[in-house]
């Protein structure tokens, strides 16, 4: 069996995987990563599209926001959409600061063209991946690739393999806490061919179910429909869905949505979750791994650049000061924060969505909290602050 040897073994080349790896190696640490795709499939994996305000500050000082400037588009507000009318969330008045549209496959692409260009090993198309012996002093993964069996010998590993990954579970049993919760609708997205019909992203609260109308450049947008947990995607054909984003973005006003040719369709399920500790021995969880939100508050990826950007500070601080104590603290520096973005994305996800069984009592109660969060300084503003983004750390 092949042996190698690093500082750091990360596990998983999403966002966090990959920005944890360039920090490290910023810091002069050593580390690997293991991923079980191939590098065409991480690149081409359509999913978030929103980077909060320090997420962008970190990646500037990771040294990969260059086309990420170049290509991303500055938003400084949006919309609110319910009662057909639109109310403006106005992020520069009233935090100074602004989010930015840029995929999150565009991120990975950055992320790992840095990364081999700076000599951090990435094995895509790793299979058989278990991380091992973190419990003591020595950890390892053991994996195949190219039909190969290899183990890695490190000193930390990172799990940053997802929702789905092995890490979480290879913690023994009685160790984490799980918090869950599903909730009873999903998100029917659709990448098309289309410019935006709207300069901000669109968030609107209609009797028939949430739409969302959102963007990954001044040609392709990118638009959601709440739907069932289990809905069919043949019964969608592109005309339903288009007739459907119609009535639901609808405005007094007559706005209008461009259609086009649709180039994606999918089906993401809706899940509030938690574990604590993010962390067993030698074995660090960050991003999905470690906890996953409803999209509506766009904050999935931004959590995972959060996570990894106190870890990487605290590997460094432990790995080359010998000083221990904020890595004995990751957690909890982490956890404090991922409570807050919980609750944010379960708001906006219980403010805009229709439940099953609401009462015209509960639809008033939506009504009144939208139009207050849309026409009260202070209720805008705390929509504003958690929307560009939480400080980090
Ligand atoms: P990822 O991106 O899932 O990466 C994990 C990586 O680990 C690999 N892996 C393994 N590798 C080796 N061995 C194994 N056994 C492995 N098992 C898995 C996987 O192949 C993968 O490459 O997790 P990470 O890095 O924590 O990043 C998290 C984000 O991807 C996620 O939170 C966001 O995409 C969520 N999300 C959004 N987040 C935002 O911040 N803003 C948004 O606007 C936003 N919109 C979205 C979203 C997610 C969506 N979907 C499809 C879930 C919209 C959608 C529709
Ligand atoms: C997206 O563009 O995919 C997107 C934007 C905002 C969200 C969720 C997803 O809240």
């Amino acid at each position: 069996m092949a042996a190698e040897r690093t500082q750091v073994g990360i596990v998983g080349a999403g966002p966090a995987g990959l920005l944890l790896a360039r920090l490290l190696h910023l810091n002069g640490i050593d580390c690997m990563i293991l991923e079980a795709r191939s590098r065409a499939y991480v690149e081409n994996r359509i999913r978030a599209g929103v980077l909060e305000w320090n997420a962008v500050r970190v990646l500037e000082d990771a040294g990969v926001a260059g086309r990420l400037h170049d290509i991303g588009l500055p938003h400084e507000g949006v919309v609110l959409r319910y009662d057909q009318r639109d109310h403006r969330i106005d992020f520069r008045g009233l935090t100074g600061k602004h989010v930015t549209v840029y995929s999150q496959h565009e991120v990975v692409r950055d992320l790992i063209a840095a990364n081999l260009a700076a000599g951090v090993p990435i094995v895509f198309e790793a299979s058989d991946v278990h991380p091992l012996g973190f419990d003591d002093d020595a950890p390892e993964i053991a994996y195949v690739a190219g039909g190969e069996h290899r183990v890695l010998r490190c000193d930390y590993i990172a799990g940053c393999d997802g929702f789905h990954g092995v890490c979480r579970g290879a913690i023994p049993a009685g160790v984490l806490t799980v918090f869950d919760r599903i909730y009873p609708f999903a998100w029917l997205g659709i990448l098309a061919d289309a410019p935006p019909s709207s300069h901000e992203l669109v968030y609107a609260n209609h009797a028939n179910g949430f739409a969302l109308l959102s963007m990954r450049s001044t040609s392709v947008s990118r638009l959601y429909l709440q739907c069932a947990p289990d809905e069919d995607l043949e019964a969608w054909p592109d005309a339903r869905i288009w007739d459907e984003l119609r009535v639901r973005l609808a405005t007094r006003e007559g706005f209008a949505l461009t259609g086009g040719p649709v180039l994606q369709k999918g089906v993401t399920p809706m899940r509030s979750f938690v574990v604590e500790p993010m962390q067993h021995g030698r074995l660090f969880l960050a991003g999905d791994a470690a906890h996953i939100v409803p999209p509506t508050g766009a904050k999935g990826m931004n959590m995972a650049i959060a996570d990894v950007t106190v870890l990487a500070r605290a590997l460094a601080t432990r790995i080359k000061d010998g000083d221990g104590e904020r890595l004995a603290r990751y957690s909890a520096d982490c956890t404090d924060r991922v409570w807050k973005v919980q609750r944010f994305s379960w708001w906006m996800t219980s403010m805009l969505h229709r439940f099953a069984g609401q009462t015209p009592f509960d639809r008033r109660m939506q009504i009144a909290e939208l139009d207050y969060v849309a026409t009260y300084p202070a209720a805008s503003a705390l929509l504003a602050e958690n929307y560009v983004g939480l400080p980090i750390g």
